[in-house]
């Protein structure tokens, strides 16, 4: 269900009824406040802004690439990957430096269509990247790949606090009000966050997660915003990981839901993920050329391959047909395991295409598991989760005002906005964040029941039940209503009671709009 206004497009009934809001309440307020509200609305317009963040080296740029479908940030080296980089929708692929006191330069592509590893501009005085590029990706969630947190390099991780948690200065081109420093504050912030761990995740990346949600100033990061990959599972040794059966993708996929549990009340999920053969799979970073570097390979003796894939620097030096340069180009783009997988998947149909090896590759990177769950988790709920975001940065706005009468009306405003069915949504994502982050205690299958009713944007989704008719539908949204209802009453622990009447009301409201 979207929307467009003047803003942009709003991503749903609660997002407009919040713009209303501002735009009411503008002529009522402060100038500074009202210049407050138009950055408001100006970020409800915009799509979903989710921060890539996680530890130094993680591979958070080599995952946006994969996202994108394009090798644009810089992995590895170089003075970019110590800033951050918003990456956002445009007609006409465009990056700019933006400076600290506002002011922004255009900058070539680097020749491989990246951006330029070394800017070529005092990078003490950046703030940081914007990045517009025609991915279609971007329409929907605009990604922001950030510098490593916990890491030693201070000037980078203050870097990085201050602009998720701090708005970029305000676009002036209406000639309106600049905002001063506690207005930006309270406006800004990443709403959502893909948070990539590797395998040595701890207790204390949990103080990283919460530092970073320090840096995303009101916002708080929980289940309903914040989902986790664990990157680099190709990296994992199988043997380490107890019932992975030698299998690498099967440890990966037991180590997840380990550090599932240890993040929980802090993101939904933990998935395993290959950024690096995401990347190359995604972006065309790995081609035809490359296909055929692998089929040689597949066609030495059984003794050889089996040596060279020991170890990477045995792969690259050993003496064999292929050139050394080629093998460390096949190394980079897809590392041992990736190698291997494309070996096999060769050795199996000597007759694949390199387009087929590529989507084989893909496959085994595990990136449309990720997809799929940040459109559940992000996209079903931008609504809920933008309006929330908004709604925080009214509040803070009319506290900043120091008038009370001004802080009333804002109140009062917001009071009857809560009223209206719509906000319900907000309820909802409060009582699954309980039930999410095991808060609150419930029977599995309720449990599953209550994410199902607050991820999904469709109402058969939501009642589980996709293609059904509408009066079936309306029955059970009817039947399941009533049941959550007497659940509420009887049966239920009082913090389960609080839950089910939110889900009760849910369905309440899901039957009226059905009838
Ligand atoms: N084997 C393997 N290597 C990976 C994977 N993802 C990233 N890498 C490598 O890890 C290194 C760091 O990747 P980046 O994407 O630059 O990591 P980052 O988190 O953005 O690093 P900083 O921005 O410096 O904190 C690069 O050499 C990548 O090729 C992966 O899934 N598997
Ligand atoms: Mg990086």
């Amino acid at each position: 269900m979207t929307a467009t206004t003047d803003q942009g497009r709003l991503a749903g009934p609660l997002s407009v009824s919040v713009a209303n809001l501002c735009r009411r309440l503008q002529p009522q307020v402060s100038a500074r406040t009202a210049a407050g509200f138009a950055e408001v609305l100006r970020r409800l317009g915009a799509p979903l802004q989710v921060a890539v963040a996680g530890r130094i080296k993680s591979g958070k740029s080599t995952l946006v690439n994969a996202l994108i479908g394009r090798r644009v940030a810089p992995t590895d080296v170089g003075e970019c990957t110590r800033l951050v980089t918003r990456f956002q929708y445009g007609t006409v692929d465009r990056i700019e430096v933006v400076f600290a006191g506002g002011h922004k330069q255009v900058l070539p592509f680097a020749p491989d269509g990246s951006i330029p590893a070394e800017l070529g501009v005092d990078i003490s005085k950046v703030s940081h990247i914007e990045a517009y590029l025609t991915s279609a990706v971007l329409q929907d969630m605009t990604v922001i790949d950030t510098p490593g947190l916990g890491s030693l390099d201070a000037a980078s991780v203050s870097r990085t606090e201050q602009l998720l948690g701090a708005a970029q200065a305000v676009e002036s081109a209406d000639g309106g009000d600049e905002l001063d420093e506690t207005s930006r504050n309270a406006v800004a912030g990443a709403e959502a966050v893909l948070y990539v761990v590797t395998q040595g995740v701890r207790a204390d990346d949990q103080q990283a997660l919460a530092a970073f949600t320090a840096a995303t100033a009101s916002r708080e990061a929980g289940p309903v915003n914040a989902i986790a990959v664990l990157n680099k599972a190709d990296t994992i040794p199988p043997e380490s990981v107890e019932g992975s059966g030698g299998d690498v993708w099967r440890a990966a996929s037991i180590l997840a839901e380990k550090q599932g549990l240890l993040l929980k009340p802090r993101v939904a999920d933990v998935l395993p993920v290959i950024g690096l053969i995401a990347e190359s799979a995604e972006s065309g970073n790995f081609t035809s050329a490359d296909a055929d570097a692998v089929s040689e390979l597949a066609a030495l003796d059984d003794a050889t391959r089996e040596t060279m894939l020991m170890a990477a620097d045995i792969f690259t030096s050993w003496d064999c047909e292929v050139p050394a340069g080629t093998r460390l180009r096949l190394l980079e783009k897809l590392d041992l395991y990736g190698i291997r997988r494309a070996i096999d998947a060769i050795r199996a149909d000597e007759t694949i295409t390199a387009g087929a090896l590529r989507r084989l590759l893909l496959a085994a990177s595990g990136l449309d598991a990720v997809r799929a769950r940040l459109n559940t988790v992000f996209a079903a709920r931008a609504d809920g989760i933008k309006a929330a975001a908004a709604l925080a940065s009214v509040t803070a706005l009319a506290h900043a005002s120091g008038d009370p009468a001004e802080r009333q009306r804002v109140h009062d405003a917001i009071e009857v906005l809560l009223a209206k069915p719509e906000a319900h949504q907000l309820r909802l994502l409060e009582a699954l964040t309980l039930v999410v982050a095991g808060a609150v205690d419930m029977p599995e299958d309720l449990a599953e029941e209550v994410l199902r009713v607050g991820s999904n944007a469709d109402i058969d989704e939501q009642l589980g039940l996709p293609g059904a008719s509408r009066p079936e539908l309306a029955a059970h949204a009817l039947e399941r209503a009533g049941w959550w209802r007497s659940f509420a009453s009887f049966g239920a622990t009082p913090a389960q009671s609080r839950v089910a009447h939110v889900v009760h009301r849910a369905y309440f409201l899901i039957w009226q709009q059905l009838r």
